[in-house]
């Protein structure tokens, strides 16, 4: 079998494309070295010494699990140095992260969530990391929040890792989704499924069903119908999946079809949503969309929102076609009625 690491499936897009964009190429391949490490320190688990919190809270105000911390550390080290990135901006740091005055400044710009589902990492279920990469307009100057805040339209690449069974990073340069496999034994990841695509329809859909009472009308009735099966107006049975690990429920998604939400509610309604713009959602959106399928916030193409903040927090619903249509269409007829 003809193995293509990601070096060579990197190399080869840049030569198809004509570009001798060396820098793209080096950022995505220091993140996924970091996200190498990550998986690393997440599969000693408690022999090394890593679980649990660490005792500090995030720019959202959430408990940091060690790992947080760990995983947040590992990729501003990898990818300081390397002359490719103007800046960098994380869920785990209130402001972005300049390249250090001795290294060389590059011309892109990296968003990350180290570590996603972190809730989960006590457990031994899977997390990930997701990463937007951006361009800087002038990277000359000194970083400030609204260099990072540019509409997921301009996004150049986005990914994320899954560390479950096996460590995988699915990665968007724009021109399809494709998914890799780490190789443990050799410490690289490997091209294991290429161009993937959602399939419009499906019959799984993944939601925190405990936040029902707190959701929008238009959420209330979609949900009811898929509930409802083959008796209620869809005239089929729908099945249900939560990880509550994004990375996990989208990756499923992309595997298999299905719709994933995080809808806007009571309880998150002040401050956006629950999910991150920047760094969750947008990401999320564009891989999606690369594999066919859409996301929204329910009103709005999520690509196209103006952020309003570094850590804006938006409602996201993503996933196969016809489902998100459906969704989209329930919320514009509810604030018509
Ligand atoms: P976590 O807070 O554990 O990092 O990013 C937020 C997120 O996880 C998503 O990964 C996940 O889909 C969601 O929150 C889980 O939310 P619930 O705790 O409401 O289930």
């Amino acid at each position: 079998m003809r193995r293509i690491t990601l070096t060579r499936f990197l190399i080869e897009a840049q030569r198809q494309q004509g570009a001798q964009n060396n820098d793209l190429r080096l950022l995505i391949e220091v993140v996924a070295r970091a996200c190498k490490a990550i998986s690393v320190a997440i599969g000693k688990g408690s022999l090394g010494g890593v679980l649990g919190e660490a005792g500090s809270d995030n720019v959202q105000g959430e408990a940091q699990k060690k790992l947080d911390v760990i995983s947040n550390e590992i990729l501003l080290e990898a990818n300081e140095w390397g002359g490719h990135l103007a800046g960098m901006a994380s869920e785990e740091m209130e402001l972005p992260h300049a390249i250090p005055s001795h290294y060389p400044r590059g011309e892109y710009l990296l968003l990350f969530d180290p570590l996603d589902g972190s809730s989960n990492i006590d457990v031994n279920i899977s997390v990930g990391t997701i990463f937007s990469v951006l361009k800087c307009a002038d990277s000359s100057c000194d970083l400030h929040d609204h260099d990072f805040m540019q509409k997921g339209t301009r996004q150049v690449a986005a990914g994320y890792t899954v560390y479950g069974p096996s460590t995988l990073l699915v990665l968007t340069l724009g021109n399809g989704v494709h998914c890799f496999t780490l190789d443990r034994e050799l410490g690289s990841f490997v091209l294991t499924r290429e161009n993937l695509s959602i399939p419009a329809d499906t019959r799984e859909f993944a939601i925190n069903m405990s936040n029902q009472r707190f959701w929008e009308k238009p959420m209330q009735r979609y949900v009811n119908e898929l509930v409802a099966g083959k008796e209620g107006p869809r005239g089929t049975d729908f099945n249900m999946r939560w990880v509550a690990s994004m990375v996990a429920d989208v990756h499923r998604i992309l595997t298999r079809g299905g719709i994933f939400m995080y809808p806007l509610d009571s309880k998150t309604v002040a401050q956006g949503g629950k999910l991150r713009l920047m760094y969750e959602a947008n990401p999320m959106a564009f891989i999606v969309e690369q594999a066919g399928g859409a996301a929204t916030t329910g009103r709005e193409r999520i690509l196209d929102l103006e952020p309003t903040g570094l850590h804006q927090r938006v409602p996201v619903v993503l996933g196969s076609k016809n489902e998100v249509e459906r969704v989209t269409r329930y919320h514009q007829e509810g604030s018509e009625g």
